[in-house]
């Protein structure tokens, strides 16, 4: 693997180097792993940062849209000019294979266009490693030159937290409600959401979709209010992506945001609460990581039975096993 002509290739643009370099980071083989953060690192450039995308994670439940969404949005974007790579976190087993590449008649065009790049999802592991890979695929996007990137998720279990840990903005997917009630919308991604679009404003569901859009924009204005955010956000809005409308004014309302955030200071403050954040995640997993060690598996079971039969309690037990794989401090 030579990681000089990858970076190379990246810098320039070329689109099977990049391809090739997403592959090698999805890998879990350790010689991979060395390989993709040697190229991550070379990546990050002379002064420390990589070049800067916007990064916009894109979240919403099967069918809300998200795929006819991307090809309407990305298609606009790529129109203006615009680079746009698509990734996606797919937590769920039951998709696996893909489901942007799935669903791909869904994003023809946007699949077909020069200034597109759409990357499937890979087969799942466990969701450390998909927020892992996912991150770093985007750093190899933002190193390729891409001016947006998007990061789709069907939001199963964390997946929206990680997906909301990479991006600069957060934008949450809704379908027209029936009732008036609003959806059972997690209150946690509310608080996380930057801009609630409230798809499939068109035709017979206009009306539903309209009264939707005032209960989120109801519910919105009730939650704490953050400092990330200038007067009027987070916001709702309607939008359809079968029709193509209200695309234009969502991105006005995201550049408008971004801008604010840049020239406020919380765009970098929030790329630099980020990297402690994944800081802190690859911590965790590589601590994880040595329990499943021989050594380990084999003091987890034999201290396991000791504390099953009650010869030594699970606070003594746990310290001993960490001290014995060499990760003490366990609180003792
Ligand atoms: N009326 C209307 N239908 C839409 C709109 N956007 C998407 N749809 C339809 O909704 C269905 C699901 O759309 P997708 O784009 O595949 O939804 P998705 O969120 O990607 O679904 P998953 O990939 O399964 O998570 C399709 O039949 C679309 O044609 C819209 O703006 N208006
Ligand atoms: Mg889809």
């Amino acid at each position: 693997m030579d990681i000089a002509q990858l970076e190379r290739g990246i810098v320039k643009g070329d689109r099977r180097a990049l391809s090739r370099a997403i592959t090698l980071v999805e890998s879990t083989r350790p010689d991979h792993r060395t390989a993709a953060a040697e190229l991550i690192e070379a990546l990050k450039g002379a002064n420390g940062t990589p070049r800067e995308a916007l990064r916009i994670g894109l979240s919403g439940t099967p069918g809300v849209g998200k795929s006819t969404f991307i090809e309407g949005f990305g298609g606009m974007l790529t129109g203006q000019g615009l680079r746009v790579a698509v990734l996606a976190v797919d937590p769920s087993s039951a998709r696996s294979g893909g489901s942007i590449l799935g669903d791909k008649t869904r994003m023809d065009q946007l699949s077909r266009d020069p200034g597109a790049f759409i990357r499937p999802s890979p087969s799942q592991t466990h969701l450390g490693g998909v927020g892992r890979r996912t991150r770093e695929a985007v750093a190899l996007c933002e190193a390729a030159g891409f001016d947006v990137v998007l990061i789709e998720t069907v939001g199963v279990g964390q997946s929206e937290t990680v997906v909301a840990e990479m991006s600069d903005l957060f934008v949450l997917l809704l379908a027209p409600a029936g009732g008036d009630e609003l959806q059972g919308v997690k209150r946690g991604i509310m608080e996380i959401a930057d801009i609630i679009l409230i798809n499939k404003a068109d035709g017979d569901l206009k009306a539903a979709a309209s009264r939707t859009c005032a209960d989120y924009s109801g519910a919105l204005r009730l939650l704490r209010k953050r400092p990330q955010d200038p007067k009027g956000f987070p916001k709702a809005m309607m939008v359809s992506a079968l029709e193509d409308s209200g695309l234009d004014a969502a991105w006005a309302e995201m550049q408008a945001l971004t801008d604010w955030r840049r020239e406020n200071g919380h765009w970098s403050a929030r790329r630099a609460a980020q990297a402690r954040y994944w800081f802190q995640q690859e911590v965790r997993q590589a601590l994880l990581a040595q329990l499943e060690t021989g050594p380990a598996r084999a003091a987890l079971r034999e201290l396991g039975d000791a504390v099953a039969e009650g010869k030594t309690t699970p606070a003594i037990a746990a310290a001993a096993l960490l001290d014995r794989i060499g990760a003490p401090g366990a609180g003792a």
